[in-house]
Formats: C-alpha cells, sequence, structure tokens
C-alpha cells in the first residue's frame, strides 16, 4: 500500500479484534472540523437525558437523513431536530467520501451511511459500555473517526462483562467495526487534558452508520 495523499503517512490497518479494523492516521481533520462548525450553526450541541433521566456528558449532533436523539422516553433515530424543527444538516460530501474510502480500506465494500452522530467530549466526559443496536439493519458496518484530543475505546466484544481491550486513538484515526463485531459492547474512558492539543480543549467522533 502507498503513502496516504492526504496525511503523507503510510496507512497502517490494525485488527483490533475479528472484524474490528483501526487505521491509524488515515486523515487530515483539519476540514473535517471547518465542516463540524457549519452544521453545529444548524443542529447545536447539546446534552441529551437519557431514558433513566441521567444527562448525557457527551454533547451530540447529526446530520444526514436521520439523527440519533434520547429523551426519558428511549433511544431512537428521528428525522427532525427535536431541538430545532428542523431536519437535520445535509451530511457534508467531506464526510461521506471519507466513511465510504474508510469502509472500503478496512474491507467492508460500498457502505454508504445514512447519518453521522456527531459526539463532543470535554474534559470527563465518557461513555459507558454500550452496544450500537438502535438501528433496523446491522449488515452495514460503521464508522467512527477521531478528531481533537486523544481518548481509550474500550472493546469488549459479544459479552458486556467479557475480557476488555484497550484502544488508546488519536486525532486522524479511524475505527470500522461490522459483521461478526457489529453488535459488540464497547466503551470511551473519561477524557484527560492532553498537552498535544489544548485550544479548544475537545475531542469530537464522528459515527457514521446505515440506520436501514
Ligand atoms: C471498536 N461513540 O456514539 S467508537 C457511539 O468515540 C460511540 O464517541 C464512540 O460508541 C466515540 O455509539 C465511537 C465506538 C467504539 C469504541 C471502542 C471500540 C468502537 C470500538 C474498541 C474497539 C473496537
Ligand atoms: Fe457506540
Amino acid at each position: 500500500m502507498g503513502a496516504d495523499l492526504l496525511t503523507g503517512f503510510a496507512p497502517v490497518a490494525i485488527a483490533v479484534a475479528p472484524d474490528v479494523v483501526l487505521l491509524r492516521q488515515f486523515v487530515d481533520t483539519q476540514p473535517l472540523r471547518a465542516a463540524i462548525g457549519d452544521v453545529v450553526v444548524l443542529a447545536p450541541f447539546r446534552h441529551l437525558t437519557t431514558p433513566n433521566r441521567g444527562t448525557m456528558s457527551v454533547a451530540i449532533s447529526n446530520v444526514g437523513e436521520q439523527g440519533w436523539h434520547s429523551d426519558i422516553k428511549g433511544y431512537r433515530y428521528v428525522g427532525v431536530d427535536p431541538m430545532t424543527g428542523r431536519t437535520w444538516p445535509t451530511m457534508p460530501a467531506n464526510f461521506s467520501d471519507l466513511a465510504q474510502r474508510a469502509a472500503a480500506a478496512a474491507g467492508f465494500l460500498d457502505f454508504n451511511p445514512n447519518c453521522c452522530l456527531i459526539n463532543r467530549y470535554a474534559i470527563g466526559a465518557k461513555m459507558g459500555t454500550h452496544r450500537d443496536q438502535d438501528e433496523a439493519n446491522f449488515s452495514h458496518p460503521i464508522v467512527s473517526v477521531s478528531i481533537g484530543l486523544p481518548a481509550v475505546f474500550v472493546w469488549h466484544g459479544a459479552v458486556r462483562t467479557g475480557t476488555s481491550i484497550p484502544v488508546p486513538v488519536e486525532d486522524g484515526d479511524i475505527l470500522v467495526w461490522g459483521r461478526s463485531a457489529r453488535l459488540g459492547y464497547h466503551a470511551v474512558r473519561a477524557l484527560k487534558a492532553d498537552s498535544r492539543m489544548s485550544v479548544p480543549p475537545f475531542r469530537y467522533n464522528l459515527t457514521f452508520r446505515r440506520t436501514n
């Protein structure tokens, strides 16, 4: 495989577990940050309420035909943003192109996501162990792009309490998982302050999915 045109680094695909592929330093995130800044004017970041009446430490927004939402009624996808009453912003072309390209590099051809959840982690924010199961079709992979401060993903696999594999991820890293790993349990550890990229002190994650 040749040097990556965007980053100048040789792309390296690492198998974290069966059907879980990490693409380190796959993308220059600067254009992605610009696109995030544009879309959150239309669909602002918000801290959602969970069915057990907690508040998520991660702030979220969405782009695409559908958006992931949570309130006391449960987790689900919605075509209209409950905060604004408008449809979600159109998925930027550089988002969908990247998701398709990363999925293909990880061995998942023809991925065509219809939504992208944008997560924003401030220092201390975390995501507890869960699996992505609110979609109507699990035959599609998921592509996750890390932007900004480094974090530690944790892969548990088929059993919530199973052996955990910590995966440190940095700006520009992409994780792709599907097939036997599609319903695997995973988490993100509490974000720590890090001198590598302190302004702004956030980690963003783009999670591309096909819901149908
Ligand atoms: C695969 N968000 O929004 S990576 C979600 O970083 C969500 O914000 C993560 O999980 C985030 O539902 C996206 C998901 C993940 C985490 C750890 C893993 C996938 C993994 C470890 C190994 C393999
Ligand atoms: Fe998840």
